[in-house]
């Protein structure tokens, strides 16, 4: 029996140590996220620090000299402990909070890169504005320049969502009606993981994106080539017609082709992407294949139909075209 807790309690340490670096509020890669992991800490060793006290005095109170028992039980230990630590601890926490994060609300001064992002039931519309002034649209995967900051416009079309990326900042609602802009900075190139964090229905917990934090120069190429540009490739071929013809092009758009859907994630750079359906599953011809048959198993409830109308050599053939759009 006495042994089960220590290993219960290293075993969940390891367990969250699994989870460091690409999505966690203590490993913070931008100014935003440095204040969080801060106070974070601070919370941390202020909260010790009286466990510790609370500890030392029921020591006190149980095996201590009738000296030190007969000061616990007066009046004043009582003010002093129970009232004015308690009044005094807390005001400072509050104000130190408040101007540590003053400056997480964005000013009036608009930031030079804006990205809109708007939350819809169970993925991420991605809004950027090309360097021609032409908006284009991309999905679950946020790309951003690294040591510039940046304005994410945040939405909703449907329920409350939450856009929290627990490395680059704070969380931030998604409130239909509503855009709240989070500003933030990633100090250093990297791949950064963000989940929705507020309850949506059905396959919230699938619902997660990335941050594609890159150097200047790569996101200013990615984005000219992005803006306004034609899907690349897979034109003409035969996935391509059978994307056409089996009506995927209701709801998915891909650049430069009829399809023009705007109800599920923009396609025209699918290949380009990590993973599939909001960082549910890794992006694999196989795992497009399956997402199209059998997206309902694999993210239950979510928006897409089940097409189970194509041959092997059908759906290889649209995980071709797929792929190829980058
Ligand atoms: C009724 C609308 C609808 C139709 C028709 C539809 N899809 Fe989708 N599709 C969606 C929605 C919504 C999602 C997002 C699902 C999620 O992640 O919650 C999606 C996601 C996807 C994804 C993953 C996209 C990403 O950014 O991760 C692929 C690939 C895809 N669909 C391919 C297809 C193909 C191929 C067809 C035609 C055979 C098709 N879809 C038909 C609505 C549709
Ligand atoms: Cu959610």
């Amino acid at each position: 029996m006495t042994w089960r807790a220590p290993v219960g309690i290293g075993a969940s340490g390891l367990a969250l140590s699994g989870c460091s670096e690409m999505q966690s509020a203590l490993a913070p890669a931008g100014d935003e996220a440095s204040r969080v992991a801060l106070l974070s800490w601070i919370l941390f060793a202020g909260a010790a620090a009286v466990l510790l006290i609370v500890c030392a005095a029921l020591f006190l109170a149980i095996g201590g000299s009738e000296r030190s028992r007969h000061a616990l039980r007066s009046e004043n230990a009582v003010r002093l402990g129970g009232i004015i630590f308690p009044a005094v601890t807390l005001t400072v926490l509050l104000g130190y909070g408040v101007w540590l994060m003053r400056e997480t609300i964005a000013s009036d001064r608009p930031a030079a890169l804006r990205i809109d992002i708007t939350g819809e039931q169970w993925w991420w519309r991605v809004t950027y504005a090309g360097s021609d002034g032409q908006s284009f649209a991309e999905a679950n995967e946020v790309r951003l320049p690294v040591g510039r900051e940046i304005d994410l416009v945040l939405r909703s079309t449907d329920v409350i969502h939450s856009f929290w990326v627990p490395s680059l900042g704070g969380k931030l609602d998604m409130i239909p009606g509503r855009a709240n802009t989070l500003r933030l900075k990633a100090e250093r190139p990297g791949i950064y993981r963000g989940q929705c964090a507020e309850y949506c229905g059905g396959p919230h917990a699938l619902m997660a994106l990335e941050i594609v934090a890159m150097p200047d120069a790569d996101f200013e190429a990615w984005l000219r080539s992005g803006a306004g540009a034609p899907a690349a490739g897979g034109s003409g071929s035969r996935g391509g017609e059978l994307f056409q013809a089996a009506g995927c092009g209701a709801c998915h758009a891909v650049r430069g082709t009829p399809a023009a859907g705007t109800i599920g994630p923009d396609l025209s750079r699918i290949g380009a992407r990590r993973f599939l359906a909001a960082a549910t599953l890794p992006n694999t011809a196989d795992n497009v294949a399956r997402f199209i048959t059998s997206g309902q198993s694999i993210k239950p409830g979510n928006q897409m139909p089940e097409f189970r109308i194509f041959t092997e050599d059908e759906l290889r053939a649209l995980a071709t075209y797929l792929a190829g759009l980058k």
